[in-house]
């Protein structure tokens, strides 16, 4: 990609502002443009063509019509396929199959998912016998709230943008989006596709920026928003939420997760180790599905501590389109930081290395980048920092267990309740752990496998609420029931 200046989408119209912010390759600190930040002006002029077009051509179309702009949006997607893998991969350092088979396969699929759900979606019917004896009826009706606001994360940009854009749009709300100041080049793409295909000018806008002080806080503290989906750190949630208290707006959060795989020896052991490999270090560990805390039962604990640092030690870590690549850098310096402070206070809460620890070195220009070793820990004890704090890097901390009851309650005393990866043959044990454990999503014998109708989302400080199929439906929307005595 071109050294470029990303502007904002407001009101069917490309803008730029006088505030700008570096967009940097977390692969080799090369500088890959300029991104103009979002005042309080550019803020305030976005939520207002959101708001304006709730009373424009955009309010007239059926869920039919909006059923098939979505498809519009998915096709402009796929002819612009590359376009989007290339600016997924120049923001994340991730490698390029990841960003072609996951992230940007994601972007087409959300479109089409809720085009789908949006053209079978009814509404509710009763029939009551009123006091009078005559027969009332009373049904459901969904309408749009107006002006949802929409912030995303760096770790799957478009996937997370497009999840939530899409059912928002499929229930006829408007818009406003800020994606992370990390990764702000694929909603740009997003929002050239939406004016090629002709969404209607202030359905969707798109502004640039950063949280605290700026775009986000100016979004989530508009009063004209009337509803705030938001995904990413759980403090940052708690601060949004304070916000959108102000009028009582609808909030739905996707947050952190400390997430817990269990390992039982009846399992198929292979699978397993391949599987707690992925969980663990896809996407560098950044995603807010992955697997920090394994668990092994004992009689196998050994043999799976050492086939998961063979597996680890096999990863290949480097530019995104290497032949084989399976790791590329972490988001930014800043996380990397971050990432390097746990893998230091680990060792001071006493934990062995068993692989890993460190930055790896290449001797080029990948030196200048944000790459951490993958990493496993065993020996912390279950209230340790590195136990309890979600790291979001590529790291594991992998501990024996002796009976189901324990591992339940180690699993469980956690802040967090995202989701949860279980192990083994015995099926009937599968559905009497998974129904005990506190969290969101629970996946048996295998991990991260979606099926979009399906209610994701986090209990504790894991998130609020659910998205996906009629339950993103249910948040993107305002239920009027209507009661007719004929
Ligand atoms: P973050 O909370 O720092 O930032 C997320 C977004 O919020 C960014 O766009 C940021 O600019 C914005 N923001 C920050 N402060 C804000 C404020 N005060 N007001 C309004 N907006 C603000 O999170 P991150 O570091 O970008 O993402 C990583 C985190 O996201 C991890 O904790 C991860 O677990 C979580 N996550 C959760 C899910 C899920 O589905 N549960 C999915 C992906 C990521
Ligand atoms: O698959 C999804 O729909 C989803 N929301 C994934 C979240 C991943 C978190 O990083």
């Amino acid at each position: 990609m071109s050294h470029h200046l990303l502007r904002h989408y407001i009101a069917g119209a490309f803008v730029g502002s006088s505030r700008t912010f570096d967009n940097v390759s977390p692969v080799d600190g090369r500088l890959l443009g300029q991104v103009c930040e979002a005042g309080q002006a550019e803020v305030n002029a976005a939520v207002e063509a959101a708001a304006a077009a709730q009373n424009g051509p955009w309010a007239r179309f059926s869920a039919a019509q909006r059923a098939d702009l979505l498809e519009r949006i998915a096709d402009g997607i796929e002819r612009r396929f590359e376009d989007f893998v290339a600016a997924e991969v120049a923001d994340t350092g991730r490698p390029v199959h990841q960003a072609r088979s996951l992230d940007v396969a994601r972007g087409v699929q959300n479109f089409r998912s809720f085009a789908g759900l949006v053209r079978q979606a009814g509404g509710e019917f009763f029939e009551m016998r009123s006091g009078d004896g005559s027969d009332v009826f009373s049904y459901t009706v969904r309408k749009p709230h107006g002006v949802v606001a929409i912030i995303s994360p760096w770790n799957l940009p478009l996937l997370l943008l497009t999840w939530k854009v899409a059912p928002a749009l499929a229930c006829g709300n408007s818009v406003v989006v800020k994606p992370s100041e990390d990764t702000p080049s694929s909603a740009t793409l997003l929002a050239e596709v939406m004016h090629e295909v002709g969404v209607p000018a202030g359905a969707f806008n798109l502004v640039h920026g950063f949280g605290p002080n700026s775009a986000g806080e100016f979004l989530t503290r508009h009063p004209r928003v009337d509803a705030i989906t938001f995904t990413g750190e759980s403090r940052t949630g708690s601060t949004i939420m304070r916000a959108a208290a102000e009028g009582v707006r609808e909030v739905s959060f996707e947050l952190g997760g400390k997430n817990a795989a269990v390992v039982f020896a009846d399992c198929d052991f292979d699978a397993a180790v391949a599987g707690v490999l992925r969980s663990s270090f896809t996407n560098s560990g950044q995603v807010c599905l992955c697997s920090e805390r394994v668990y092994v039962e004992r009689p196998i604990y050994e043999r799976f501590v050492a086939a998961l640092k063979a597996g680890a030690e096999k990863l290949k870590i480097g530019y995104p389109d290497e032949d084989g690549v399976n790791m590329g850098s972490l988001i930014s310096h800043k996380h990397r930081d971050k990432v390097l402070g746990y893998f230091q206070l680990a060792v001071e809460e006493g934990a062995s290395v068993v692989t890993g620890g460190g930055v790896p070195r290449f001797g080029d220009a990948r030196d200048k980048g944000a790459f951490v070793q993958p990493t496993i820990w065993t020996g912390l004890a279950d209230d340790a920092r590195c136990m309890r704090e979600e790291v979001f890097g590529p790291v594991c901390h992998i501990a024996p267990f002796d009976s189901d009851e324990e591992v339940l309650r180690r699993v469980n005393d956690s802040a967090y309740g995202l989701a949860a990866s279980l192990w083994t043959r015995d099926l009937g044990r599968a559905h009497r752990v998974s129904r005990r454990i506190h969290v969101g999503m629970v996946w048996v014998n295998t991990w991260f496998l979606r099926d979009l109708r399906t209610p994701f989302g986090g209990a504790r400080l894991s998130g609020l609420g659910r998205e996906g199929g009629r339950h993103s439906l249910d948040f993107y929307s305002e239920l009027t029931t209507i009661c007719v005595n004929p």
